[in-house]
């Protein structure tokens, strides 16, 4: 074996070593345990809610504070010291077709505390205010496209030999690694705007007791205060605050979207911020779109042990008895509604458990249907490659773990529904 493949292989060892105290991933539909799902239109109390009112006033801020308390932890109110600066505004961006806007996000005077850059692509020669996806990404603004006027963010990322990053420090070498994920062109040609910042310069993604990032403006959280996952969502919602001021946006029909961890971050955001217009779920997997209690690929004990960063500590307590959480994933979706909703899979993405990810959007359906909107009608899973469904859409599209041009078409012809 060469050196290069000795490394990867140790590389993919150490992925799949188990950890102590922790069973091996169960890929087995038949070894899923039995379990019963929370009904979303019943109060904690037993009492039915039979109305949108119901639905509205009780029903879903409990949902909602279960959610706050036991999951992702209480967020913080936006700060005093939050301020908007233009820093460029280019009109003549890719070839041309786009103008490219940075905004800084500064969240307290306090020179120790993160700042953020938003990037903005609006279509030039459109009509604006255009309707827009609002996103976190996982390497840097610069990495989404290898547009050279992007700039390079100076915060925390992660490091990646292969795109020549190091000492956590990002540089020309990353711009527009991950372009491929992000279908700006097609976007754009559809009359979008797409905002996007990295998740980096609001909470780096690691676990050093929540001393960096914006935790750092609030100190160490509590056992029920916010984790990583609610900091980027978060940000986001800093992000929408910004574009309600900017003319050219059409804040009132914001998407926001993430794939993965951003998965999550998306879907917890549109459930803290009913500003967001349309919400979609890329890949989300535990902690995201999956039902927690199928236990199938990644479960709540694992994620909570990779990643103890990301929830709020209070989750750890259901590592072993995820029968007794107060929700499950459902009731996340269920949090979007009336709103449009998006949930997608990929085929071989079995960590992220594509049917768990599917149920949870199917049983999201009755809170539609109190609003006399559509859910998902059949607890089947469509065949891949294939969107269904008006108010809550789904597909499994064939492949891996990733967000290619075939899912952003799915999300464009969605937005296009409610959007437009
Ligand atoms: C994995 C994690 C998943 C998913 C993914 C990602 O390592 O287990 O929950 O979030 O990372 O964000 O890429």
């Amino acid at each position: 074996m060469t050196i290069t493949g000795r490394i990867a292989f140790s590389i993919t060892l150490i992925i799949n070593m188990p950890i102590p105290h922790i069973s091996a991933a169960n890929y087995n539909e038949d070894k899923v345990p039995k379990y019963n799902l929370i009904d979303p239109l019943k109060m904690r109390d037993g009492s039915p809610v039979t109305s949108t009112e119901d639905w509205e006033r009780k029903r879903r801020p409990e949902i909602l504070n279960l959610f706050r308390e036991h999951v992702y932890g209480h967020s913080k109110k936006k700060p005093s010291g939050l301020k908007f600066k233009v820093i460029q505004n280019d009109s003549t961006a890719l070839g041309g077709i786009a103008i490219r806007r940075e905004v800084l996000i500064t969240f307290a005077r306090n020179e120790e505390t993160p700042e953020a850059s938003l990037l903005i692509y609006l279509p030039k020669g459109k009509n604006g205010p255009f309707p827009t996806f609002l996103t976190t990404n996982f390497y840097g603004n610069h990495t989404i496209s290898s547009d050279p006027g992007i700039s390079i963010t100076r915060s925390w990322v992660r490091n990646e030999k292969k795109w020549g990053i190091k000492n956590n420090k990002a540089g020309e070498q990353s711009r527009g690694v991950r372009q491929s994920r992000w279908a700006v062109e097609k976007i754009l040609n559809r009359g979008y705007a797409l905002a996007t910042i990295y998740y980096g310069d609001i909470d780096p993604d690691f676990d050093d007791n929540f001393s960096n990032g914006i935790h750092k403006l609030y100190g160490k959280p509590k056992p029920n205060d916010w984790g990583s996952i609610a900091t980027w969502a978060w940000g986001l919602s800093r992000c929408l605050d910004y574009l309600e001021n900017d003319n050219d946006i059409n804040a009132k029909k914001v998407a926001v979207m993430g794939h993965s961890r951003l998965g999550k971050t998306a879907l917890w955001a549109g459930a803290e911020d009913e500003r967001f217009a349309l919400v979609i779920s890329n890949n989300s997997g535990c902690g995201g779109a999956a039902l927690s209690r199928r236990e199938f690929g990644e479960t709540v004990k694992r994620i909570n042990t990779s990643f103890p960063h990301w929830f709020c500590d209070n989750f750890t307590k259901f590592n072993d008895r995820v029968n007794e959480l107060p929700v499950d994933q459902h009731l996340l979706i269920s949090l979007a509604a009336p709103r449009p909703v998006y949930i997608a899979s990929a085929t071989e993405d079995k960590w992220a458990d594509p049917k768990g990810e599917f149920l949870s959007a199917y049983h999201a359906s009755p809170v539609y249907e109190l609003f006399n909107l559509k859910g998902l009608t059949s607890p089947k899973q469509p065949k891949s490659d294939h969107s269904v469904g008006h108010n809550i859409g789904y597909h499994i599209r064939t492949g891996k773990h990733d967000v290619t041009d075939f899912d952003w078409e799915q999300y464009l012809n969605f937005s296009d529904l409610h959007l437009k």
